[in-house]
């Protein structure tokens, strides 16, 4: 029998940066994110006796121990939860370019903690399925569900879980902007942890997230895609202004992702409402009305290549699919 499960990616409005507990991935602040349609993970787990040690395939390649540091987590906390010791074989086909800042790890734990859990014969609800992926990834616990999602920082293991905010039945979208699909220099693990212990600048990120989750909520509740914008931009800007103090000071920002904010803030001017978010990686993201993605889209085509350009709906939360 198979588990294959489908996740989606989702993209923070207003981002998670900086754990409270590295080991239980509680957060320092609560995040609010959109699950998008473009980008999913498909994983199916296999619990089998006769195997020594776990094992992860990726779109059909076996990976190294590295790459198993957060499979093992979860499957780990599975096997606790079903008082099992089995080992698992883990197949997971990612369509999302790996480890560019588009999230592949919100979709790909998220998938996992899905199959894992029902290859181990436990019938998760959501809220425990999000404590689950939190623990492979942070922003994992956003994408158990569709639409808008709200991970509530929480202060322990239980408390810290992911809920879903509003539908996104309404005339909003994304266009990523693909400057890089290279994996990055600085995981995002990485840079969260060195920006909270070293930058003067993380306390004043953090001074004015209940002000921005607040105002995101209203807007969202209005179907106010401009103001939605607005609040994501900045608070983007607000987290990436961060890594510029830390030390090493660091960016995940290259000469092509300015180009694309610049394009941006041109297509503002004449007249759309669309503004951009950049994760831990160059690729800059556009929050713009739906119907106005393919307009956008073509107007970008001059600084850009249709190959760059990648149009993303709302999208589903986690569900089982049959392979
Ligand atoms: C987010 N990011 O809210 C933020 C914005 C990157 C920038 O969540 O250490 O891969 O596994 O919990 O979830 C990326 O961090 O990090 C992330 P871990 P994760 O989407």
């Amino acid at each position: 029998m198979s588990n294959w499960v489908r996740a989606h990616t989702n993209i923070a409005l207003i981002k998670y940066w900086g754990k409270e507990n590295e080991n239980l991935i509680i957060p320092m602040n609560n995040s609010l994110s959109l699950t998008l349609d473009a980008f999913y993970t498909e994983t199916n787990v296999t619990f089998d006796d006769d195997l020594k040690s776990d094992q992860l395939y990726l779109n059909g390649h076996m990976q190294d121990f590295n790459a198993l540091i957060k499979v093992k987590t979860v499957l780990d906390l599975v096997r606790k939860k079903a008082g099992i010791k089995t080992k698992a074989r883990v197949d997971s086909y990612n369509y999302v370019p790996t480890a560019a800042g588009l999230a592949s790890s919100a979709s790909g734990l998220a998938a996992l903690a899905g199959s894992a859990s029902r290859a181990a014969g436990l019938d998760l609800s959501s809220k425990d399925l999000s404590k689950l992926a939190r623990r492979g990834s942070g922003s994992a616990s956003r994408s158990i569900y569709g639409g808008f999602a709200e991970w509530q920082k929480g202060h322990s293991h239980e408390t810290s879980f992911a809920v879903p905010v509003d539908a996104a039945d309404w005339d909003i979208g994304m266009l990523f902007i693909v400057v890089n699909d290279k994996k990055k220099d600085i995981s995002s693990r990485e840079g969260m942890s060195r920006t909270v212990n070293t930058s003067p600048f993380y306390q004043g990120w953090l001074d004015t997230l209940d002000a921005d989750l607040n105002t995101m909520k209203e807007a969202i509740k209005n179907q106010d895609v401009h103001k939605v914008g607005e609040i994501a931009e900045r608070n983007a800007l607000k987290m990436h202004a961060t890594t510029l103090g830390a030390k090493p000071p660091f960016t995940y920002w290259s000469p092509d992702s300015i180009k694309a904010m610049d394009a941006v803030k041109q297509l503002r001017e004449t007249g759309f409402s669309v503004h951009f978010t950049m994760d831990a990686g160059p690729n800059v993201k556009l929050i713009c009305r739906q119907s106005e993605l393919e307009d956008i889209k073509h107007h970008l085509l001059v600084d850009f290549k249709e190959s760059q350009l990648i149009s993303a709906k709302p999208g589903p939360g986690l569900h089982a699919i049959s392979k």
